[in-house]
């Protein structure tokens, strides 16, 4: 039995463009909704701002500075033997407001140097078309409340399918769409804990996709589009019915959202609870269709830990930097930042998630953040990062090979170093390429490539043979 990794399996790495490109207001951008989020730091989670603080540092005015150094930065992917880059257009680069009919013809521009690049080097682009940048424009309608933003995320895709055709072919439709029960700000503009207001902006949120999966595949039968899912994977705190009860209910409080866009309805699981809340969703006629219709064709995925849940714990997810989240896991180490490192819970999740769906399979985010060190003669020294990408790409490599789970691809997260966005440090690296910037901004911008760098381009080089 082969042990390799399938022949085009889609080796790269992943980016946001709200957490790499910088340039908050150039070229025509408007302001989104990771533009005015406070700088977080350590173990104290970024919050939302009323307004831009001006003067101080936060993500997305600096960043690594990705808006004006792009070619360097996907040279440097292409030095590693990318077969793929996962990266986001930022939604108010083309629709500063979000709502305009026209595109901000500067932005498409960028993002067609980017293509530009990516095609010398043989790089295939995966988009993401909203990665926590929901446009501040949008919040006079109430953001994603509101049935007319599915409209303009519809034309925000349209012109992205028609300008993009031959570029592109892999899209997301929106990251990790279930944070929308855990951080609706990130997810989608929505400050609100109120269940009936969450659960009504992601129902627009799966409409939206539903539409977009569809009009792309009239606009170019190569494109095949997914659903991004934050890969929250618990294990019950005992083996007591009660705690394998709690966890189950977790879990399913976050599948759901896979659920509607794999298989293209409600669960009756979920349809329940609505009549047990009285929370009403706003269909209108001809919804019901378009969900099944526009089932995505790939399901793709963060994996970063596991959680533990059990009776006793109110699993509300404040927050995963440094923050406990559930019960600790004994048997697991975890990062500086609380992180369980559980290489095992990836084929765990990858078995899962193809049982319940049987559709292909991606991991879009797996890394590792951490305080790396940049030595006086310019190496950084990141040997826990690679054990933890091998440890998971070994495990990856058992549920396609052992399991015989289909996977696309690994974009881990991410090729360069970059603002985190639960603390917009830049001090929690993930980067195979370090930048040297520090958490207010200040720095060289110079890249430098880490042990892990030489590393990840033996490992593609191989096609997983090496590890
Ligand atoms: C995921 C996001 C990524 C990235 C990642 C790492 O939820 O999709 O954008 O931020 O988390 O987390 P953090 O940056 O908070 O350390």
């Amino acid at each position: 039995m082969s042990q390799a990794f399938p022949e085009h399996f889609l080796w790269g790495g992943a980016t946001a463009a709200n957490q790499c490109e910088g340039g908050y207001n150039e070229d025509g951008k408007g302001l989104s909704t990771a533009d005015i989020m406070t700088a977080g730091s350590h173990d104290v989670q970024r919050e939302i701002t009323k307004e831009v603080i001006k003067g101080r540092y936060y993500p997305s005015h600096l960043a690594i500075d990705h808006y004006h150094r792009f070619e360097e930065d996907i040279a440097l992917f292409a030095e590693m033997g990318f077969k793929c880059y996962r990266m986001s257009i930022n939604w108010t680069r083309i629709f500063p407001q979000g709502d305009e009919k026209e595109p901000n013809e500067a932005g498409l521009r960028y993002y067609d140097k980017v293509f530009e690049a990516c095609q010398k080097h043989g790089i295939e682009p995966l988009v993401t078309l909203s990665h926590f940048e929901t446009p501040l424009g949008l919040l006079k309608y109430g953001s994603w409340t509101d049935r007319r933003v599915v409209d303009f995320y519809l034309n925000y895709s349209e012109v992205m399918f028609k300008r993009y055709k031959g570029k592109v072919k892999y899209w997301i439709t929106f990251n990790e769409i279930n944070v929308m029960s855990t951080k609706s700000w990130m997810a989608g503009g929505i400050d609100s804990d109120d269940e009936q207001v969450r659960m009504t902006a992601a129902y627009h949120q799966f409409l939206a996709s539903a539409k977009a999966v569809q009009m792309a595949h009239q606009i170019d039968p190569e494109n095949k589009v997914g659903m991004m899912y934050a890969g929250h994977f618990s294990y019950p705190n005992s083996c007591d019915p009660e705690d394998v009860q709690a966890n189950d209910d977790f879990m399913h409080k976050m599948l759901f959202y896979c659920d509607v866009q794999c298989r293209g309805y409600y669960p009756a699981y979920k349809l329940k609870e609505f009549e047990r809340e009285g929370i009403v969703l706003p269909t209108q006629d001809g919804d019901t269709e378009e969900l099944v219709r526009g089932k995505v064709d790939f399901l793709s995925y963060s994996y970063y830990l596991t959680h533990v849940v059990g009776k006793e714990t109110d699993l509300v997810m404040k927050g995963l930097n440094g923050v406990k989240t559930g019960y600790n896991n004994p048997y697991l180490p975890t990062t500086e930042w609380g992180w369980t490192i559980n290489p095992m819970g990836l084929r765990y999740s990858l078995n899962l998630l193809y049982d319940r769906y049987q559709i292909p399979l991606m991991i879009v985010e797996n890394g590792m953040g951490a305080v790396d060190r940049l030595e006086e003669d310019g190496t950084v020294h990141d040997d826990y990062r690679i054990n933890y990408l091998r440890e998971h790409i070994q495990e990856m490599k058992k549920a396609i090979n052992v399991d015989g789970v289909p996977v696309l691809g690994y974009t881990m997260w991410s090729p360069v170093d970059i603002i985190s966005a639960s603390t917009g440090e830049m001090k929690k690296r993930y980067g195979l390429i370090y930048v040297d910037v520090d958490d207010q901004g200040e720095g060289t911008y110079k890249r430098v490539r880490k042990d892990s760098f030489y590393w990840y381009k033996k490992v593609i080089l191989s096609n997983g043979e090496y590890l």
